[in-house]
């Protein structure tokens, strides 16, 4: 099982028969994820963000179980990132410490990523000088050089939310990654969150929460769609954490299938099913007019 990349704009081009002729073709071969591409180069996924992204070395992070979710499906992917360790709960800096990821399918996890402990927008854009040389030292632009992403999962301002940054700061600011992940890959498709919640006072959460659909609509194009991801509907603080603010394993996992739904309705179509799909509208195009004239 394989699927592939979306490309951006098409879907959004097709007609009511077409996408009906692809509801029944993808009812017709489900599971939908039942198609192969052979060839198909594996869409690189960049899952961006604070602490929440990176985890700490007791906790999985929720990227473990997206990866075992997009193994499942039968996806070609590689998840990328200048980063490859959890969060040492050190300020020092640390020897790698990280949690004993099973491996899945025979797999060993693939631990690549940009999550950094503690970072704000604008420290993401900008860097910051007080943790040099920590792991997770640096900023977007830097991490950027050594990879391109064609999907970036981005999870981000509840740093800057708990630091009081006004939420049109914070908003502006994650318009700049939008345009730095751009400047990279021009084709990039973006996932961009609505953040979870954490068991303090949640208003300046809501509040950016309640922009991110605005800057999505203000930022999207058919080249580099952006998408909002609601992973604060459904997210329990209380029971969701394990301190107020990181996911514990219920929690990842609620992530997880967030971010995976969308990679799997925005970014991956089953090739083979779409094909079949436009196929069997054209069939039945050609049919109805054949039928009209006769
Ligand atoms: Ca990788």
């Amino acid at each position: 099982m394989a699927m592939r990349v979306f490309r951006p704009g098409v879907g959004r081009r097709c007609g009511p028969l077409m996408i009906r002729a692809i509801v029944l073709a993808i009812v017709a071969l489900s599971p939908a994820y039942a198609a192969t591409v052979e060839g198909a180069a594996p869409v690189r996924i960049v899952c961006l963000g604070d602490s929440i992204t990176q985890s700490d070395y007791a906790h999985y992070s929720y990227r473990y179980g997206l990866w075992k979710k997009l193994i499942d499906s039968g996806a070609s992917f590689d998840l990328v990132g200048s980063m490859t360790h959890n969060w040492n709960n050190s300020t020092t800096p640390p020897s790698p410490q990280d949690p004993v990821w099973p491996t899945y399918g025979g797999l060993s996890f693939d631990q690549d990523h940009d999550g950094h402990w503690g970072y704000r927008v604008d420290q993401i854009l900008d860097g910051r000088n007080d943790r040099e040389p920590y792991p997770g030292y640096g900023k977007l632009s830097d991490w950027l050089a050594g990879y391109t992403a064609d999907a970036a999962l981005v999870h981000l301002g509840t740093n800057d939310a708990f630091q009081g940054v006004a939420t049109s700061t914070t908003i502006a600011k994650l318009g700049q990654v939008i345009d730095a992940l751009r400047n990279d890959n021009p084709s990039i498709i973006i996932l961009l969150a609505k953040v979870i919640p954490h068991t303090g006072d949640i208003t300046s959460i809501n509040n950016l929460n309640g922009q991110i659909p605005v800057l999505v609509a203000s930022k999207n194009t058919s080249q580099s769609p952006i998408y909002v991801v609601d992973q604060f509907t459904g997210f329990n603080a209380s029971t969701d954490t394990f301190d107020g603010v990181h996911p514990n394993a219920t929690g990842e996992g609620k992530m997880a299938q967030k971010w995976f739904d969308a990679l799997r309705d925005d970014v991956f179509v089953p090739e083979p099913a779409t094909l079949a799909l436009i196929g069997l509208g054209a069939g039945v195009a050609v049919l109805h007019r054949r039928r009209s004239r006769g």
